[in-house]
């Protein structure tokens, strides 16, 4: 099983993308592909399109679009789950110690990394950001 893991733009900005790239490999998850991707307005709508009715869709389609994410291709059993515990809850107030979002959130909309959350979601994502590779 496969899952995407994506470092959002802001942490790349300010050059936080390696403490969490260590972060995943130190919890002894197997990173099988890893690339920087300046997405453009049509990715980034295709990518949230789950969210497009809602009233945060345009600023989140901007911040993404803002600058380069970060994206990790993630494989092993039961991947999706446990890479989902180890990035917390959406909302980085709500993220318990210890997870990447309780680190290195600071907003609900800045909330450090997306993570896939179903075999579905995964398959959608991964091809969006490494669909040409
Ligand atoms: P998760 O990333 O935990 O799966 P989703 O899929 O509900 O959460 O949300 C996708 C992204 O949309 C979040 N990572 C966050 O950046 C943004 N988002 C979600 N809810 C809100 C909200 N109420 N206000 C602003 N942005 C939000």
């Amino acid at each position: 099983m496969k899952t995407l893991l994506m470092i959002k733009p802001d942490i790349v900005e300010n050059g936080l993308h390696g403490e969490i790239i260590a972060f995943v490999l130190r919890n002894r998850f197997r990173i099988t592909d890893l690339r920087m991707v300046s997405m453009d307005k049509a990715m980034a709508e295709r990518f949230y399109e789950v969210h497009k009715n809602k009233d945060f869709f345009a600023p989140l389609v901007e911040y993404v679009t803002s600058g380069p994410v970060v994206a990790m291709e993630i494989d092993g059993e039961n991947v999706i789950t446990k890479i989902r515990s180890l990035v917390g809850a959406t909302d980085p107030v709500e993220a318990k110690p210890g997870t990447i979002r309780h680190m290195y959130g600071i907003s609900i909309r800045n909330n450090a990394v997306h993570a896939s959350d179903s075999p579905e979601a995964a398959k959608k994502e991964l091809a969006i950001v490494f669909g040409d590779s």
